[in-house]
């Protein structure tokens, strides 16, 4: 493990380890455990699919056995690209069990995406739907795998539900059914120090890097979140956006509630409508959403003023969240609203259940680990002056100390020290609360999603009669809008012909600008960068 990314060093470790931060439990270990803890409690419920606890393990163990037998070996990287469905929980204590490693990926994830994440991670398979929505994943599997026709070995492809002509694929049912009946499989060797599995940063230098999660930390995060977040073994959790997000598997979200003996109930997509019947029939307590799902909800509730007793909390995080929407969202959902602030690379900061209404809807929480270290610094690094405004660092027992296989990467994305590098601008406040105030990296967030502005303008740049580009994140009213100034040679694109261009060059929609703007240059800072502050004070006077 040692080559693919550092880890934290001894003395750190051994500290987070006698403090009791980490406990030394695998996640294969751990949902056994469960299972005898509380058996016949309902652990996941998918449309009119339930699983209790006891049901849960031994779907994970058959599930272990076939990929086992499959030719999935301990250290294997499953790159997993599904849409809120039990398959995706079953796949993932499945693969916990053998020592395998899902790398979570977004289901709007495209070609471009998908490919460098199969590459950079050595997957040794890609488990998608078969369709979701009107996007039918075995094309995308089929294209994808095209492209990587040079790798040495091709991932193999397992299909949630039918796996239509594509004859070499195989249906997650079929493995299932084809595994030895007799279910036993003795753990894998995993030590709680492996790593458990890989999420995707939102990506500051061209495509996302892979962030190591071990047992021990990602398990510390799910657990240290589910007591902010109060849960318990009454607690019953909606995941309405994706679940392979970081936000809705682990802060606390499915696996925090699991931990606590709670139920996770699946949210096919994220409509106000989906969910308020989901709440209202499953008792929901707690659901996390984005900045621009709130107001939806809102409009929602207030049109149809939907009996919801049993909901107690709304986190919200991702993206800033604007003070009035929050005050809004808790006064007429009649919930706790708790903000979120975190990040794959591990620092969770969150609001706490009880804290004041001005704390709850003007900052971004405070960090959960009393183990968690922050500093807020100027351009040359220096710690800035109480209340001032400075680039957020970070290191603590869930932070990681590098991306995977990204040696050249790390050495400036964290300090020498191990602090991460989050590129938020951020200000400390005396109780220890953040206020994100804005951002020093090259990234775009719309509402939640992320992606890094250099990976875009490098198409842009591509497009016929296209000079030279720049992507600019300018923030509007909920989220932020991308936009992309050109210089042309001819007459521009428009924002529709840019958005089929990178969808033709595969690319997730989402990294389609809203925006095109021609300009007869980019300006250009004196250290010769382009000028994005300027370009963005252009559109947004
Ligand atoms: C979450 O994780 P990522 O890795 O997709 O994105 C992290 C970045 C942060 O560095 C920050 O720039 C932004 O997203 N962010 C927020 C925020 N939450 C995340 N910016 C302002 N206010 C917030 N509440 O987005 C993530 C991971 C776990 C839990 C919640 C969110």
């Amino acid at each position: 493990m040692a080559t693919t990314h550092p880890g934290w060093p001894d003395a750190d470790a051994r500290r987070y380890r006698r403090e009791g931060y980490w406990r030394g439990m695998t996640f294969g270990a751990l949902s056994r455990q469960w299972a005898v803890s509380w058996p016949r409690r309902t652990a996941l419920v998918d449309s009119d699919r339930r699983w209790t606890y006891a049901e849960l393990d031994a779907a994970a163990d058959r599930l272990g056995v076939a990929l086992r037998q499959w030719g999935i070996r301990g250290g294997d990287r499953v790159v997993v690209q599904l849409p809120n469905c039990a398959e995706f929980v079953l796949l993932w204590f499945a693969l916990q069990r053998i020592g395998g490693v899902p790398v979570h990926t977004m289901p709007g994830h495209r070609k471009t995406e998908i490919g460098h994440v199969l590459r950079s991670s050595g997957a040794v398979a890609y488990v998608v739907a078969d369709r979701h929505g009107r996007f039918d994943y075995r094309e995308l599997a089929a294209e994808v795998l095209g492209d990587l026709a040079d790798c040495l070995t091709s991932p193999r492809v397992v299909v949630v539900g039918d796996t239509g002509h594509h004859a070499d694929f195989v249906a997650f049912d079929d493995l299932l059914r084809d595994s030895s009946s007799s279910a036993e499989i003795a753990d894998e060797p995993v030590d709680s120090g492996d790593l458990a599995l890989l999420l995707l940063s939102g990506g500051t230098t061209g495509l996302p890097k892979l962030v190591p999660r071990t047992h021990d930390d990602y398990l510390y995060n799910a657990a240290a979140s589910a007591d902010v977040a109060a849960l318990d073994g009454d607690s019953v959790y909606l995941a309405v956006l994706p679940i392979g997000f970081n936000f809705t598997f682990a802060c606390p979200g499915a696996l925090g509630t699991l931990c606590r003996g709670g139920t996770v109930v699946l949210a096919r997509d994220a409509s106000p409508q989906t969910a308020f019947e989901l709440i209202a029939r499953e008792g929901v307590t707690i659901t996390a959403l984005s900045p621009p799902l709130v107001p939806h909800w809102l409009e929602e509730f207030r049109t149809s003023l939907p009996e919801l007793g049993s909901w107690r909390v709304l986190q919200v995080g991702g993206a800033r969240l604007p003070d009035e929407v929050a005050r809004d969202a808790a006064s007429v959902m009649g919930v706790t609203v708790q903000q979120v602030f975190g990040m794959a690379e591990g620092l969770l900061n969150m609001t706490r259940l009880d804290d004041p209404v001005r704390l709850v809807t003007t900052t971004q929480g405070r960090p959960i680990s009393p183990a968690d270290e922050v500093m807020v610094v100027d351009e040359a690094g220096r710690p800035v002056l109480d209340g001032q405004v400075g680039e957020l660092l970070t290191r603590g027992p869930y932070t990681v100390r590098g991306y995977y296989r990204a040696e050249e990467h790390n050495r400036t994305a964290f300090t020498a020290d191990g602090f991460y590098r989050t590129g938020d601008l951020v200000r400390l406040l005396p109780s220890g609360h953040l206020v994100v105030v804005g951002r020093c990296k090259d990234q775009i967030n719309r509402g939640g999603e992320k992606f890094a502005a250099v990976e875009v303008e490098e198409h842009l740049a591509a497009y016929p009669g296209v000079k030279a580009a720049a992507l600019v994140g300018v923030s509007d009213d909920l989220a932020e809008r991308a936009v992309a100034f050109l210089v042309c040679s001819g007459p521009p694109p428009s924002a529709r012909e840019l958005a089929r261009f990178l969808a033709d060059r595969g690319l997730a929609a989402y990294k389609a600008p809203d925006r095109v703007v021609a300009v007869a240059h980019l300006p250009m800072t004196a250290v010769g960068k382009v000028d994005k502050k300027s370009l963005a004070r252009s559109v947004s006077d």
